[in-house]
């Protein structure tokens, strides 16, 4: 492949001048050179964004990215004229544009630089490809790191590597393959402790090099297109995470069963095999929600029909299914199959919805219906008319969709020629520039059929490929993984990349696409995946006949997946409380430690541990027959999950890791909310819930929301959401709670489990009536539990 240089072989690299004039409207500023503008945005005290017209004239300002309900917060800001720059401010940030070159500085407001230009913007012709290239370099600082990227497979930290966004349908992937099927143009840099992000919102082709070229420079550029980023101040990368995301969108809150046990493969039929995969859930006592049709249910290929042979009454066997508590998810790709008697490609064909190449002909490609064309989703109308197609499959019951091959994938062509055109709602463009959106809007059309049709139920979604933003509407999976020890970690990885990078409802084909797992390795990943908020098992075990089911490896390994799927329902509080988090404030779901502890540099390589929401710390056991292994812990107390043993943070831990236990933390002073053990989502009403309330003595605070895990009711306000803060001492433990209810539960007391106090008590004061504490309440693991009122405010436990 041929990749640029910074030499001008390809064509003379443009570099603005001198500012000439500037003016300032509203929350604008533009600078003007000879050839280039540059337009500065406040946007927020935190984020600026900057585009440059190249030769002197804007392109339209488009985005699929940014979400249409991003706030503009109400700030401060102004310009001042120095000798050299111009300086715009706000009340945390300082811009400085240097009037020789337009090269800009920012630093913090005590003049500490965050992000420097090295050449800043540029631009040639790239004599080659005959288009323009947009360039932007910047300064690396000393010791910078740099993360973010989306579903890059290589290391967090992507200092010295160069990368690429063009989806690509990556088929058995391995460690460092690039590009793979999304395309997230988004980083973050941090030095000295200071976090910042960088949104370079353009769709064609980009590449960036984190210094791997010049070890100085981190540069990105694009194959056409607008110069055009946000810069996203933190200092922590986390707000930067959380600004990232209100920028290009929060999501709606899924329907919980999602976020239950999903078994998928290619393919389950006919409907009578879907019902005894169903059954053996039940009858071995695993839970699980959710059952998928890979591209077999369909008939011949063709998108939104049955295979009457196989699945002679689709309604029906979904009813079936929905009794016993599944729910069904298709998959939908985007070939149209060419066959002059099947409705859609007549529909589509007479209505000119299908992409055109260049001179007209329409766009044909082998996939798996044989020949096909292409709808264009690029076209606001064909997306009306594909949002409409899904009608007949939520009458029919099915609850999700799953896309896929839409990078778009073509056999043997890779993917479209870059001559193919398409709308891009109303620019009419080539397929270097709807290249890597095109998938991405396959999946918002069908979530929007999807959304329409099964009201007042919520969708579920899952995508290949997507570009930035594509959290609104879908999850995402990491495609075409291998059964290996590397993908494992692989896994781990990219699923905090992604959730770093706005999209933290993802996950891992569990044990792998390709090839054949042991018992040992699907059992490690299956731990893995019980904290990573998509938890799917997929295999392309169609032609082997090979199983890829939590009772296939054998009785000692079905044991402890089935622990595992176990704890996954009952911790369905806490990840439901981290989704609404994330739905509400932009927080990842998935935090490398380098984003929850980033002034310490122990962390900034780490890649094997996480936080899975506030509370617990995961890492997992990542080689066949590992028996103990190195954790590292950031500053705070943890305990152990599994024996509730208390450790210091700031170093690393030597931890057991016999088959039936992953390494698990809990933060000293959370509260996690449990649920009973259930065999899937709203099987019976809670009539419980647990709290399993861990002593510290710093200040924690936690939090659990909840609401009806279906329908939109929390739009109208019935939800509840509940915060504990915990603020004990040596003498006594204290738990103090607050909320706003208006959500009808069908518990009325909370289960507290106690588990640290490092004295025993005689009684336990809730709201002010002590209750005596006796043998019944100390357990054998030395927890303690009581229960209270739904509506205790606080718990005092004293030391006798
Ligand atoms: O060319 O639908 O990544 O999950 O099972 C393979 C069949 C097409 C690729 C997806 C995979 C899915 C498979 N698909």
């Amino acid at each position: 492949m041929q990749v640029e240089t910074s030499s001008s072989k390809y064509g003379v690299k443009h570099y603005p001048d001198a500012i000439r004039e500037w003016k300032k409207e509203g929350n604008y500023f533009c600078f003007y050179t000879t050839e280039t503008i540059l337009e500065v945005r406040v946007i927020a005290d935190k984020i600026i964004r900057f585009r440059y017209a190249a030769d002197g004239t804007f392109q339209r300002d488009f985005s699929y990215a940014t979400s249409d309900t991003m706030e503009e917060s109400p700030i401060t800001f102004g310009i001042k004229e120095w000798e050299e720059t111009f300086e715009i401010y706000t009340d945390a940030l300082k811009v400085f544009i240097a009037r020789d070159n337009l090269r800009i500085t920012i630093s913090d407001k005590d003049g500490k630089v965050i992000n420097q230009d090295e050449m800043g913007f540029h631009w040639q012709h790239y004599l080659q490809k005959g288009g323009k290239i947009v360039y932007c370099s910047k300064l690396v600082q000393e010791g910078e790191c740099f993360y973010g990227l989306g579903d890059k497979p290589t290391d967090l930290n992507l200092r010295g590597k160069r990368l690429e966004n063009y989806g690509t349908d990556a088929y058995g992937y391995q460690k460092d393959t690039d590009p793979l099927y999304r395309n997230i143009p988004f980083y973050y840099g941090l030095h000295d402790g200071i976090g910042y992000g960088i949104f370079f919102d353009n769709t064609f082709r980009t590449i960036f090099d984190f210094g791997k070229e010049r070890e100085d420079a981190c540069s990105f550029w694009a194959r056409g297109g607008e110069m055009n980023y946000y810069f996203i101040y933190g200092p922590e990368l986390l707000e930067v995470a959380s600004s990232y995301t209100k920028i290009t969108g929060t999501p709606e809150l899924p329907p919980l069963w999602a976020l239950g046990y999903h078994q998928c493969r290619w393919s389950y039929f006919p409907d009578t095999r879907v019902k005894e995969i169903a059954a053996t859930f039940r009858k071995r006592r695993i839970p699980c929600d959710v059952i998928y049709l890979d591209i077999d249910y369909m008939d011949g290929f063709r998108c939104f029909t049955w295979n009457k042979e196989y699945f002679p009454d689709p309604a029906g066997l979904i009813r079936d299914l929905a009794a016993e508590g599944f729910k069904v998810v298709v998959i939908i790709d985007p070939g149209i199959k060419v066959d002059p008697d099947y409705s859609i490609y007549q529909e589509g064909l007479r209505n000119n919805y299908f992409c055109k190449r260049a001179d007209g002909a329409l766009m044909e490609g082998d996939v798996w219906p044989g020949k096909c064309v292409f709808p264009d989703y690029t076209n606001p109308v064909v997306r009306e008319w594909w949002s409409s197609l899904f009608k007949g499959l939520a009458e029919t019951g099915v609850r999700g969709v799953w896309n896929d091959m839409n990078e778009p994938a073509v056999f043997e062509m890779g993917s479209f020629p870059e001559d193919v055109r398409h709308d891009y709602d109303g620019e009419e463009v080539s397929h270097r520039k709807a290249h890597n959106i095109y998938g991405h809007l396959m999946s918002k059309s069908t979530a929007a059929g999807m959304k329409k049709y099964l009201l007042p139920n919520r969708p579920f979604l899952i995508t290949r490929s997507c570009y930035a933003g594509a959290q609104r509407w879908s999850s995402v999976w990491t495609g075409d993984n291998v059964s290996s020890w590397e993908h494992l970690w692989l896994a781990s990885v990219q699923c905090q990349r992604l959730a770093v990078s706005g999209i933290s409802f993802t996950g891992s084909d569990i044990g792998g696409f390709i090839g054949e797992p042991d018992g040992e390795l699907y059992t490690r990943w299956i731990q893995l995946a019980t904290f990573h908020p998509l938890m799917r098992t997929h295999s392309a075990s169609n032609e082997t006949g090979f199983n890829q089911e939590p009772w296939s490896f054998g009785p000692e390994y079905e044991k402890v997946v089935t622990r595992f799927i176990s704890l996954r329902y009952q911790l369905l509080p806490y990840l439901y409380t981290t989704f609404w988090q994330y739905a509400t404030n932009g927080m990842p779901m998935l935090r490398p430690l380098a984003f929850t502890a980033q002034q310490d540099p122990a962390t900034h390589n780490c890649t094997h541990e996480f936080m899975f929401g506030d509370s617990l710390l995961v890492s997992h056991v990542g080689e066949k027959g590992m028996k103990e292994m190195q954790v590292y812990l950031p500053e705070g107390n943890w305990y152990y999950f599994w024996n509730d043993s208390l450790h210091t943070g700031k170093q690393a831990l030597t931890v057991a890791t016999p088959l039936e236990e992953m390494p698990i933390f809990v933060k000293a002073g959370a509260v996690l909310p449990r649920y009973p053990e259930m065999q899937y989502t709203h099987e019976k009403p809670v009539t419980e819930m647990l709290l399993h309330v861990y002593y510290g003595e710093t200040t924690v605070r936690s939090m659990l929301y909840e609401d009806a895990g279906d329908h939109y009711g929390y739009r109208n306000g019935q939800y509840n959401i509940i915060t504990f803060k915990q603020v004990s001492d040596a003498q006594q433990f204290h738990l103090k709670k607050k909320y706003y209810v208006n959500y009808e539960t069908a518990y009325t007391h909370h289960r507290i489990v106690l588990h640290g106090l490092p004295f025993r008590p005689v009684a336990a004061i809730v709201d002010g009536v002590s209750i005596p504490l006796d043998r019944e309440n100390f357990a054998a693991d030395n927890t303690i539990s009581f229960l209270a009122d739904r509506g205790f405010e606080e718990i005092i436990i004293r030391r006798p």
